[in-house]
């Protein structure tokens, strides 16, 4: 839970008159409450319609707000009403088509929802109102009562987050781990890929595992390299086949527990993994490795499932473009492990170790101790260049 927080928000025209009576403090009558002379801490001032507004009590620090890319909670944060739970049933988004969040209560049944347009107009960016794996309340309703409407967002904990079209997009909330998939071919390694994600996952507070897939088309001996890279820096980094069933054991046994984002660019395998963990889950894969056709994205939405052995996976769509988001050029350091120990050495204290003199990073460049590869996506993302392929 946040801090609370009031905020205005002007009642919308069809709004205007109060439908029914409600007791939304009940639950949450917390002393924090500034409206007392109300008993549903809603304070409606009488100057006339054009300028009727109310005031309500809002957690700032719920959903996107309390994201680990955004501590603060200021841009992007949801606000939220208090609301009675009492006669809301909880659940998960397992997945997003246009207005409709489909979510899943824990016995399993799925419910499409709409959002309360009140969760809409305090969000700042309406994209994040709700994001697959968040955790919701929402009030059954409809002929059959098998739809409802959402009323509140638990706090995320566990986001991968990119920047899209200036703005922040949630790409799957309340994920553990996050596995990023790459292919040896078609479409070929993109390491400088796997560098952002890596970011991404640190900054979201998830655990990241590198997958690199396809191991049967190449000769594995030639990527071993790889494989000692990062797990030297300290990362799980697993040679997967879905063909061959190489490295599928341990995918399944890293599945077991919590939820699991499957991310990666588009044909590197990510469906045709989860369908090897659990053969008849039947996700739809590409018919033929046709990956030069940049059109083309199999897996269009991401989508929460829960596996038959316990755990929740989200297969999410490949993205062409990953660009991070809320990361300062000057954050960027800190999230390359294997150039801490040399920063204090740097000679200047501010040392964005780019064009300086004297730049410790720069030097365990040049001796071989910090890969160079990686220090060109350090660079990269410090001049905010496109990735290659991007
Ligand atoms: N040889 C080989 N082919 C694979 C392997 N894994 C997947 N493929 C093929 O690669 C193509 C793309 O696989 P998908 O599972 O659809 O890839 P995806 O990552 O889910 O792609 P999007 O849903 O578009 O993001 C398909 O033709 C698969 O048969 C593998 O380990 N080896
Ligand atoms: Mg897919
Ligand atoms: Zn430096």
């Amino acid at each position: 839970m946040g801090k609370k927080k009031k905020v205005r928000v002007a009642f919308k025209k069809n709004r205007q008159k109060r439908t029914r009576a409600n007791d939304y403090t009940r639950h949450f009558q917390d002393g924090t409450s500034s409206a007392p002379e109300s008993p549903t801490g809603e304070r409606v001032r009488a100057k006339g319609d054009l300028s009727r507004h109310r005031t309500i009590m809002t957690e700032v620090g719920d959903a996107t707000g309390a994201s680990a890319s955004n501590p603060a909670g200021a841009e992007g944060a949801i606000a939220q009403r208090v609301v009675d739970l009492d006669s809301c049933l909880s659940g998960r988004v397992v997945r997003i088509h246009g207005l409709l969040s489909v979510v899943i209560t824990d016995d399993g049944r799925e419910y499409p929802c709409h959002v309360r347009r009140l969760l809409k107009t305090l969000a700042i960016d309406g994209r994040n109102v709700v994001a697959v794996g968040d955790r919701v309340w929402f009030r059954p309703g409809g002929a059959g009562g098998d739809e409802g409407l959402i009323e509140k967002v638990d706090s995320r904990r566990g986001t991968i987050t990119r920047g899209y079209r200036k703005r922040e997009h949630i790409l799957v909330a309340n994920v553990d781990q996050v596995l990023i998939v790459s292919a040896f071919e078609e479409p070929g390694l993109k390491l400088p890929l796997v560098d952002r994600y890596l970011i991404a996952s640190e900054r979201g507070g998830v655990r990241p595992v590198i997958v690199l897939n396809k191991a049967d088309l190449v000769d594995t001996a030639e990527y071993q390299w790889v494989v000692g890279l990062y797990t030297q820096l300290g990362y799980e980094t697993l040679l997967t086949s879905a063909a061959d069933g190489r490295g599928i054991p341990r995918l399944r046994e890293l599945l077991v527990e919590g939820t699991t984002a499957i991310s990666g660019q588009s044909g590197v395998g990510k469906s045709s993994l989860l369908n090897a963990i659990q053969p008849g889950l039947n996700l739809r894969v590409r018919e033929v490795s046709d990956w030069t056709f940049k059109g083309k994205h199999t897996t269009t939405n991401a989508d929460l499932i829960r596996l038959d052995k316990g755990g929740f996976v989200v297969d999410t769509p490949g993205l062409r473009q990953f660009e991070l988001w809320g990361v300062d050029p000057g954050e960027l350091e800190g999230h390359f492990v294997e150039f801490r120990p040399y920063i204090p050495h740097c000679k200047f204290p501010d040392c964005s170790h780019t064009h300086e003199a004297a730049c410790a990073v720069k030097d365990a460049v040049h001796w071989g101790q910090i890969h160079f590869q990686r220090y060109e996506t350090y660079l990269k993302l410090y001049y905010q260049q496109p990735l290659e392929g991007e």
